[in-house]
């Protein structure tokens, strides 16, 4: 019941009563995770109306705010490991891209499972990516992108890295609204994420498998 009015919140852009619901949903022993699911779903519709001009830009601004407050509010709340896997991840979102619900969600339940994660934010030019690398030595890189027109900058980011001759030293995560499997095999990325938990399942699959390299 408590999930269901979640979700009715966010679609209709009532931002302070997200809140009080997501609140009222941990207080209620709903685990932050499932919480959150059906937050995602909501705003997922929200997209879908938008894209069939069912809704306008100004009622998805209102809705991403309240899925934020409401991410933050139970994020706050997923239990995280003392004693994880202390290797670095570097995320974020790709040029020309300011979505960063997705990404920073993908960012908190990595660092709730151990990762140590440097998020350098959304709009995120090559470059930068490259820089990051070079100065933390992380054992992973992730990029988000939402949408079609952006989806191509992350495989930028992988000729960035090659054309800086770092590329073999990281793992190349990708994820997004607007990126498959495919796409992820496409432009040459170790590993595609569908969602936060799918991409903390594969980052330690990736740790497991020995040929991630480690840099502390
Ligand atoms: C909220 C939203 C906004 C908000 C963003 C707020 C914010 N701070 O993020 C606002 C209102 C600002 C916005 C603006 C725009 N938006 Co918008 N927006 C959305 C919406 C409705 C939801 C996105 C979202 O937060 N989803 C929820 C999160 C939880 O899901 P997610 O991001 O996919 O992330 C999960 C997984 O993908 C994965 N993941 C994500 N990142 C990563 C990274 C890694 C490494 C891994 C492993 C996994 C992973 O894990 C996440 C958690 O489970 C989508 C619709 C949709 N279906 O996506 C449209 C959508 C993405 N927007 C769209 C558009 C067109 C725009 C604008 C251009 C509109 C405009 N005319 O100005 C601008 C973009 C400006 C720009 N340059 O970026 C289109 C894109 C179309 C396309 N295919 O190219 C969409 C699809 C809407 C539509 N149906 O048309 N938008």
């Amino acid at each position: 019941m408590e999930l269901d009015k979640l979700y009715n919140a966010i679609l209709n852009q009532d931002v302070e009563g997200a809140v009080k619901i997501a609140e009222a949903c941990l207080k209620a022993g709903i685990e932050p995770l499932r919480a959150l699911d059906h937050a995602s779903e909501a705003i997922r519709q929200v997209g879908d109306l938008y894209g069939r001009s069912e809704i306008f830009l100004p009622q998805v601004v209102l809705s991403a705010e309240a899925i934020k407050k409401v991410a933050d509010v139970l994020l706050k709340k997923v239990p995280r490991k003392k004693r994880g896997e202390k290797a670095k991840f570097i995320i974020g979102t790709v040029e020309g891209d300011i979505h960063d619900i997705g990404k920073s969600i993908v960012a908190t339940m990595l660092e709730a499972q151990g990762f140590d994660v440097i998020d350098l934010g959304r709009d995120v030019a090559a470059e930068k990516f490259v820089e990051a690398v070079k100065k933390h030595k992380p054992a992973f890189v992730g990029c988000s992108a939402l949408m079609t027109t952006t989806a191509i900058a992350q495989r930028e980011v992988i000729d960035a890295l090659k054309e800086a001759g770092v590329r073999d030293d990281v793992k190349v995560m990708v994820g997004g609204g607007a990126t498959t499997e495919l796409h992820a095999k496409e432009i040459g990325a170790d590993e595609w994420g569908a969602d936060a938990m799918d991409a903390v399942v594969k980052a330690k699959r990736l740790l497991a498998s020995r040929t991630c390299l480690l840099k502390k």
